[in-house]
């Protein structure tokens, strides 16, 4: 067993039959010299209670699932060094936390930094059970409960999943069962065409008909499947655009077809021009979802939710949270979070997540969402998320989803403790590295909520004007004078899209917090940042600190007592990190000096 749950050694070998059962079984793994009353009340749902008896026992009631996330709490608690509690009760915030796979049936996986897929090969469902029982463990562990198997992008033969490959994804859906965990399906807009029907109109009474013969299909196989996701008229995707229907009309039509087994369509917001002319200044990408969705507010079925990713661009380092979800009033909304390290280094830098998504919820109050999803950071290699490090997003994920307020730190910790049980001195050392991370990375890249300035497509490693002169609508304008974009109403007027405190909150630069100065604004180099500073000189300050702090963490890694195959691991990879972060300081701060003709004040070494 790999990840956090290595020290939990029951066998994996047979499906459970429930979850209470796997409840049963894992805490008498886990606490052998404990007795435990496992008990099932299905009012209780998702959530549990704990009480120790005066025998010394354990009662865990809870729903059939609520059990199991009993269970996994006491043994987080006692792996993670805690003691057991008298009395404790739990539910999760939201209903739906859910895990989206971007693995393609050929078995790559886009974006993926850990290995071929988990589910596919060579144009096959195909899996080890075993690994899929490990998975929906370290699923379950955490509180977790839905997982798309397949990619957004349904290339095909994914579309498969809803027709010749039933049986097996079917096969799949049990194993996953007694953990809790429920598949999901992204699915191909335009499916209906594959079977002789010369369109996908959502209003098209064949269209209509094909996909509830579909569903019920589909639901007679794997009755609980938590539903469809669906990425339309994005990026090329087919969507309801083609025939002049809106995404209320694409999304209701499907959410017909599985409103009767109590599915879900899931409906992606990432949807904007990424075919824009980089002359056209009338066009500003982190505008888009709003524009497509604001004014639809209300018109979605109550088993449709919006999946909006956090910021308005594309999981930069720092993008402001995205307006849509303060927006949509009377839409179900799931707030996309990316656990793949695409334009995070690739789990090859380290970078740690939840400090960044409790920035969020400063921003975002925890009800206006209803559900969380996260892109996948997993995949074949044996450790499961490539980096043995990067395991800590998808295990604060998991916390993160069940309980919005949980404590950046307290996660951390307890993810460290469980998964390497350092003395405290080496814990601490770990901790603070973790959760300064993001911090670091984000001052040797693209400075100052500018965002992309990355490698086209392959989005690792600096490449300042990649993407200046290119169609996805993500440019920086950096000239001799000045960098960034004016997104205030004197500018793209990007920033009326939000509620006035947060229009105040950015709108002057004198005000505007440091880090998102050059998403909202755009400004001479000579500018006077709050402490003093020229904005120039920031850059060039931010981007040594950047690259000293690296070096500094690669001596920490260095010192700590990380086991093997760990340590192999990690030591190569912070050395992949020291040379990224070189190339970044560098480069960056010589684009910047060239364009402006600024020295550093301090003297240090800027390229010519
Ligand atoms: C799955 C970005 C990524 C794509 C991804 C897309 C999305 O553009 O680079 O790989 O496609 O986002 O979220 O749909």
């Amino acid at each position: 067993m790999k990840a956090w749950l290595s020290k939990l050694n029951a066998d994996l070998s047979f499906s459970p039959a429930s979850a209470a059962e796997l409840a049963r079984s894992e805490l008498s793994g886990a606490f052998p010299d404990l007795s435990f009353h496992v008990t099932t009340d299905p009012d209780l749902g998702e959530g549990y209670r704990i009480r120790r008896e005066e025998d010394g026992s354990f009662t865990v009631k809870g729903g059939e699932t609520g059990v199991l996330y009993g269970a996994y709490e006491m043994i987080r608690r006692a792996f993670s060094g805690g003691s057991l509690p008298d009395s404790y009760s739990s539910s999760p915030k939201y209903a739906l936390r859910m895990i989206n796979c971007w693995d393609n049936a050929d078995g790559t996986v886009e974006r993926g930094y850990s290995g071929q897929s988990l589910f596919f090969e060579n144009g096959k469902l195909t899996y080890d059970p075993l690994r899929m029982r490990e998975l929906g463990r370290l699923m379950a562990s955490v509180g977790l409960n839905v997982l798309c198997i397949n990619n957004v992008n349904v290339h095909f033969p994914a579309q498969l999943l809803l027709e010749d490959w039933l049986p097996e994804a079917a096969a799949l859906a049990d194993l996953f069962r007694p953990f809790g965990v429920r598949l999901m399906f992204s699915v191909d807009f335009s499916q209906p065409m594959r079977h002789g029907i010369p369109t996908a109109d959502p209003l098209d009474p064949e269209v209509r008909n094909w996909w509830k013969k579909t569903a019920e299909r589909v639901y007679r196989e794997i009755p609980d499947l938590a539903g469809f996701l669906v990425k339309a008229d994005s990026e090329g995707r087919p969507g309801p655009f083609t025939y002049g229907r809106d995404h209320s009309e694409g999304a209701n039509m499907l959410a017909d077809a599985v409103r009767p087994f109590g599915g879900k369509i899931v409906w992606r917001c990432f949807v904007y021009n990424c075919r824009q002319d980089w002359r056209d200044i009338g066009t500003d990408r982190p505008k888009a979802a709003w524009e497509h969705y604001a004014f639809l507010d209300g018109k979605f079925a109550d088993n449709v939710i919006l999946q909006i990713k956090h910021g308005p661009f594309d999981f930069q380092v720092r993008e402001p949270l995205s307006p849509l979800l303060l927006g949509m009033k009377k839409t179900n909304m799931a707030m996309e979070l990316q656990l793949a390290q695409e334009y995070t280094g690739h789990q090859i830098d380290l970078y740690t997540m939840i400090p960044m998504w409790k920035e969020l919820f400063e921003e975002l109050p925890s009800d206006r969402i209803m559900s969380l999803a996260a892109v996948s950071n997993l995949g074949r290699d044996d450790n499961y998320t490539g980096h043995p490090l990067a395991a800590v997003n998808l295990f604060t994920y998991g916390l993160l989803a069940w309980n919005p307020d949980t404590d950046a730190a307290e996660a951390v910790s307890e993810w460290i403790r469980m998964t390497y049980g350092f003395a405290a001195a080496d814990e601490q050392a770990l901790l603070s590295l973790l959760l300064s991370s993001r911090r670091t990375y984000e001052k040797y890249t693209a400075p100052l909520g500018i965002g992309w300035m990355v490698t086209p497509h392959d989005h690792y490693g600096p490449n300042p004007s990649g993407y200046e002169y290119d169609l996805w609508g993500t440019y920086h304008k950096a000239n001799r004078d000045a960098v960034g974009i004016d997104r205030t109403e004197n500018g793209t007027g990007y920033l009326l899209q939000y509620p006035a405190a947060l229009q105040e909150k950015y709108r002057n630069p004198e005000t505007c917090p440091d880090l998102y100065l050059l998403f909202y604004h755009r400004l001479p180099y000579s500018f006077r940042m709050k402490d003093g500073r020229t904005l120039i000189q920031r850059i060039y300050d931010d981007h040594f600190e950047g690259y000293e702090e690296t070096e500094k963490m690669a001596e920490t890694i260095r010192s700590l007592p990380f086991p093997d195959p760990d340590k192999e691991v990690i030591l190569s990879r912070m050395d992949r990190q020291l040379y990224n972060a070189k190339e970044w300081c560098d480069i960056i701060n010589t684009f910047f000096r060239r364009l402006s003709g600024a020295d550093d004040e301090h003297g240090r070494k800027i390229w010519d």
